[in-house]
């Protein structure tokens, strides 16, 4: 097979294409390579595949849809799959968020927000609330104002001068003083106050539109937010009127046990972004759910006409929507969101037997989401990961570096065996790692 016209996302090109790696079919927690060897997927393989792969309800769902009704417009016309998914999608979120707008992706659902934030503010005379603040260390898609309130250096530097220049960040909360925490690590909540303390009064908070804030900071590294941190955020945020916005792109969908992380930490936000696990990652989607006061603020405009200039040709698209339809009616039938919050003892379990194994500095997890960190080689930071993730591969086991952290995020309907199989893969590859 010819590699050399596809140019790959996210991906060192020359590296892989002189070592590829393949799959050529899935089925529940595994791979299969075009050499018939199974890869146990540990990853959900990109944050997603939350119902596990090829599950029976989705793929005929998908089948029967492609059948029937490939593509309507949602822009002034309907279908009513959207209509149906957005009830079935506020069933599951915070009481009070209603309002389900539909995108592609997670960076189109993180943009969107933003646009959000800023119109809805505008709407109740408040315009110069433009400003947005983010965090080091976040990753909230690629698309400019993603990028822009990310904080994942390597994701930014090529394109500084792109950059919005509305934008401030706060520190990440990573720490070596919390290394090796089970679940949210017990000191960090006051650097919320940072909020409060720094970004408004530079700022004022009469310039800011929104905080965005990925709960579990996924892609940056596996980052737990400490005990009563995202608390403060939300008390900061509304004590100076700006809106907060989550990033569930990978915590929701049951990967803290709740269907968003905003109930697994009691939290409720005014925008939180969705993607991959809406369609257990089998059709593109992705989403914000507004709280009702911020749709309210759209629909009660003076003077009638479109309410949010903002939409995508394919928003609603009915194959992606009988999807997510079919999806959350397997998360309900197979309670996986529930077994999901009963496996993540174990899974913790797991994390933590890692703990002493050579170059092992951290290990952290929360719900089924967790990393090992490993310390990065003098002069070649990122390679020790790449390799044990190289290794992981060739031993049967899809893991993914971050730097020199390994992450771990599987499938909601992985068992114990499955667990352990990921766990003792990767020890074998640290006992052999230099
Ligand atoms: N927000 C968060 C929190 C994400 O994790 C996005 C937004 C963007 O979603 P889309 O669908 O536009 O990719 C994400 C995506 C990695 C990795 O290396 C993670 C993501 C995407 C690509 C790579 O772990 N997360």
């Amino acid at each position: 097979m010819n590699l050399s016209h596809y140019w790959m996302p996210f991906t060192d090109n020359r590296r892989f294409k002189a070592k590829p790696r393949l799959v050529a079919s899935a089925k529940d927690m595994y791979y299969v390579t075009p050499e018939g060897r199974q890869v146990l997927d540990g990853l959900a393989t990109l944050w997603c595949v939350n119902a596990g792969h090829c599950r029976p309800r989705i793929i005929e769902a998908i089948r029967a849809q492609a059948g029937e009704l490939d593509f309507a417009s949602s822009f002034s016309l309907g279908h009513p799959l959207p209509f149906r998914l957005a009830e079935r999608i506020a069933a599951l979120a915070p009481e009070g968020m209603g309002q389900v707008f539909f995108t592609n992706s997670g960076s189109e659902a993180v943009d969107t927000a933003l646009k959000m934030a800023v119109a809805y503010h505008r709407l109740r005379g408040e315009g110069t609330r433009t400003r947005f603040i983010g965090r080091e260390r976040s990753y909230h898609g690629v698309n400019i104002g993603g990028m822009s309130v990310g904080g994942v250096p390597s994701n930014r530097k090529a394109y500084a001068g792109t950059l919005l220049t509305n934008v401030d960040h706060l520190r990440h909360t990573q720490s070596p003083d919390n290394a090796f925490s089970k679940g949210q690590p017990a000191r960090g909540a006051d650097l919320a106050d940072e909020l409060e303390h720094r970004v408004i009064p530079l700022h004022d908070a009469s310039n800011i539109a929104a905080l965005i804030v990925d709960p579990v900071q996924a892609s940056g590294g596996v980052l737990i937010p400490p005990q009563g941190y995202l608390q403060r955020l939300r008390e900061i945020c509304t004590r100076h009127g700006i809106l907060l916005i989550f990033d569930e792109v990978i915590t929701g969908w049951g990967r803290l046990g709740a269907p968003f992380a905003a109930q697994h930490f009691g939290i409720r936000p005014d925008l939180m972004t969705f993607a991959k696990g809406i369609t257990s990652g089998a059709v593109p989607l992705g989403g914000v759910i507004a709280a009702e006061a911020v749709h309210r603020a759209f629909m009660d405009a003076k003077g009638g006409g479109i309410e949010f200039f903002h939409g995508y040709t394919y928003s609603g698209h009915p194959l992606a929507c009988a999807a997510g339809l079919a999806t959350l009616e397997t998360y309900e039938e197979e309670r996986l969101f529930e077994k999901s919050k009963d496996q993540s003892g174990y899974f913790e379990q797991g994390v933590h037997s890692l703990k002493g194994l050579p170059n092992v500095i951290d290990c952290r997890n929360l719900g089924l989401i967790g990393a090992v960190e490993l310390a990065p080689r003098p002069g070649a930071p990122g390679e020790r990961g790449y390799e044990a993730f190289e290794k992981c591969w060739d031993k049967g086991v899809y893991v993914r570096p971050i730097g020199d952290a390994l992450a771990f995020c599987p499938p909601l309907i992985a068992e114990r065996k499955h667990l352990d199989q990921i766990f003792g893969t990767v020890a074998e590859v640290l006992k052999s790692l230099t």
